[in-house]
């Protein structure tokens, strides 16, 4: 079998922020995700390609050894449950926080709370945690609409700045983890391809304690 990498990244906040860690491991993309229409990206190295995934998907791909690694956010990771991966480096970048998010001031009495989120798992984990009943409304995107047209009491989202709660009239509530993106490995690639992937990681670790100085 040939010792080539495939790596898992999302769009946006999560391609940007591994560049840099990639480019200290010697691996460039020849192509920019956000410009090109392409899903499969050279690099620099011919043995190594990035593969373009939404998010959400990533463990996914990885768990099925699509892609032998990924980057995933710990909150994607939570929700997907980890099976078939393994989890060796914190990256440290795309960092925010899982939270209860409401109405600053609004009490919910008598009745059970509804929570609006994409963190299904996540959330009935939670207030099982705290011994509370809650109705739990699946949605895909925009959970901050949900409590201003009385969908929900609650969400359950990340926030980072917290200006989109503000704008939308919503505070924090509750904290649930404190999140940032994981490299993750597939299992049975980490057997098959070991010296190749753990090299990878060595790399990668080093760049992250790079970028800590
Ligand atoms: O859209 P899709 O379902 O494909 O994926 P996604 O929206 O989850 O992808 P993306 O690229 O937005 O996020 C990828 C990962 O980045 C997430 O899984 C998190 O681990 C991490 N991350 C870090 C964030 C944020 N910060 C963040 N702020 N993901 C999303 N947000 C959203 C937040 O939900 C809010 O609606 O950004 C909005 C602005 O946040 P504030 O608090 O700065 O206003
Ligand atoms: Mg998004």
């Amino acid at each position: 079998m040939s010792d080539t990498l495939t790596i898992a990244l999302s769009k946006g906040r999560i391609f940007q922020e591994t560049l840099p860690l990639l480019a200290h491991a010697g691996i460039e993309p020849l192509d920019d995700p956000d410009t090109s229409r392409k899903l499969i990206l050279d690099t620099n190295l011919s043995d190594v390609k990035l593969v373009i995934i939404r998010a959400s998907d990533v463990p996914t791909y990885v768990q099925y050894g699509a892609t032998e690694v990924g980057v995933a956010g710990k909150d994607v990771l939570m929700e997907h449950g980890g099976e078939g991966l393994y989890e060796p480096l914190d990256l440290e970048i795309a960092k925010c926080r899982l939270m209860v998010a409401g109405p600053s001031q609004s009490a919910v009495n008598g009745r059970r709370m509804r929570i609006a989120t994409k963190y299904v798992n996540c959330t009935r984990r939670y207030f099982a945690e705290q011994g509370r009943q809650v109705e739990i409304i699946k949605l895909y995107g925009s959970m901050e609409l949900a409590p201003l047209v009385g969908l929900a009491d609650r969400i359950v989202d990340v926030v980072d700045t917290g200006n989109t709660l503000k704008a939308n009239g919503l505070a924090p509530l509750h904290h649930i983890a404190d999140i940032s993106s994981r490299l993750i490995v597939n299992k049975a690639a980490m057997k098959m391809k070991s010296a190749r992937i753990k090299a990878f990681i060595r790399d990668m670790q080093a760049a992250v304690i790079g970028r800590r100085q």
